[in-house]
């Protein structure tokens, strides 16, 4: 292979709006920053990624304009004149140079792995590993904060065979309402549809402990992050018949150690920027694996490029119990790649040409690009 090197690279913000309000316990979203950032490398080849938040800092600590802050002034000018090809290598390296900020490096990862994907001709699952399957199952989530509007909606989602496993964010309000909003809404879809729910840390634990049970009767089969901590998720285990999984608490491998040590959930929701990359994800999704806990594949609502990331990587795992919601996509208004994804029949189609496999529409995301497209160069 040429030895080639990065020559340049760009970040941009680009604010989107959502399709509907989405109500989660932390904030209502109505639209969605993706961080931008491509990479330039001397052989000509570019790769893209893609760093997403879910309202702004209201749910973890970096938020879209911090991402392109740390990209442009610290990982960047440190990525110059090195070696794009090896990946694992130069992550190694920013990482010592950068601590936390794991979603701006999942972003940079991620534009690597595009990059040299299309530099080998090869998709990015294949550097992963290898897909095992094609196709993904895709879970929505209803969070309108009405019970008859996600009723309404998930009754479309049905009829136009896009999904048929509903996540519904609950947390905001008293147990009690939460409760019965979930009741009515599993009573609505019955045997057509699987209903889950994401207290998103909402819960003490005695509010977890008395609330759990009634979810599982109203026929709930999964209760996403009840609590903040991984002590009291530890102690909910096991006490329900019903799966209890981690996100938020799930912050890259050494935390996925400490809960699967702990036997801390059924469930990991793995998410490539909450865990610092796909190679970190990877890590998690084998821990999980040899600890017996099953896999999910979550998402920061993302926008497609790191959607397309998580998707060639969840293709890769060994296990995927539990499918994925890599929906993020459908949530936006509008389409930021020259060719749509595939969401059909319950599942989305892992693209198969080189690199993530698809393009960006330029001229359309630059009518929503915030002003200031900041370059670094050598
Ligand atoms: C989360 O907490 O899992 C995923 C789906 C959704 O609506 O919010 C996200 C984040
Ligand atoms: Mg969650």
């Amino acid at each position: 292979m040429t030895a080639t090197t990065i020559e340049r690279i760009e970040t941009r913000l680009v604010d989107l709006p959502t399709i509907r309000p989405h109500k989660l316990s932390v904030a209502t979203m109505h639209g969605q920053t993706l961080m931008l950032v491509k990479v330039y490398c001397g052989d000509g080849v570019v790769g893209i990624g893609e760093g997403t938040t879910i309202a702004g800092m209201a749910y973890g600590p970096e938020s879209p304009e911090a991402m392109k802050l740390a990209i442009d002034a610290y990982f960047a000018p440190a990525m110059i004149g090195q070696d794009p090809t090896r990946v694992q290598a130069l992550m190694a390296h920013l990482g010592k140079l950068v601590k936390g900020n794991h979603f701006a490096k999942s972003a940079l990862e991620t534009a690597l792995l595009d990059a040299q994907g299309k530099r080998l001709g090869v998709p990015v699952s294949e550097l992963l590993g290898g897909r095992r399957r094609e196709r993904l199952p895709v879970a929505w989530t209803l969070a309108s904060g009405d019970t008859a509007k996600d009723i309404a909606e998930a009754e479309s989602m049905l009829e136009l065979r896009r999904h048929n496993v509903f996540k519904l964010k609950i947390g905001a309000r008293e147990p009690r309402t939460d409760i019965r909003h979930v009741a009515e809404i599993k009573k609505a879809v019955g045997e057509r549809a699987a209903v889950r729910v994401d207290v998103n840390m909402a819960w003490s634990e005695t509010q977890a402990a008395s609330a759990i049970p009634a979810l599982a009767d109203a026929g709930c089969e999964l209760v996403e992050q009840p609590v903040a901590s991984a002590a009291a998720l530890t102690r909910l285990m096991r006490r329900f018949p019903v799966a209890l999984m981690a996100d938020e608490i799930l912050q890259g491998p050494e935390s996925a150690f400490g809960i699967a040590k702990n036997a801390g959930a059924d469930v990991f929701a793995v998410k490539i920027e909450q865990s610092g990359g796909l190679f970190a994800a990877q890590r998690v999704a084998a821990i999980a694996d040899a600890a017996g806990i099953e896999l999910y594949g979550g998402t920061m609502l993302e926008g497609a490029f790191s959607t397309v990331a998580s998707a060639h990587l969840f293709a890769s795992f060994a296990n995927l119990q539990w499918g994925t919601e890599l929906f993020g996509p459908l949530l936006i208004t509008e389409e930021i790649l020259t060719e749509p994804l595939d969401y059909r029949d319950f599942a989305l189609t892992v693209p198969n040409r080189p690199g993530l496999g698809i393009e960006l529409d330029e001229a359309r995301v630059k009518r929503f690009t915030r002003d200031g497209l900041m370059k670094v160069t050598r």
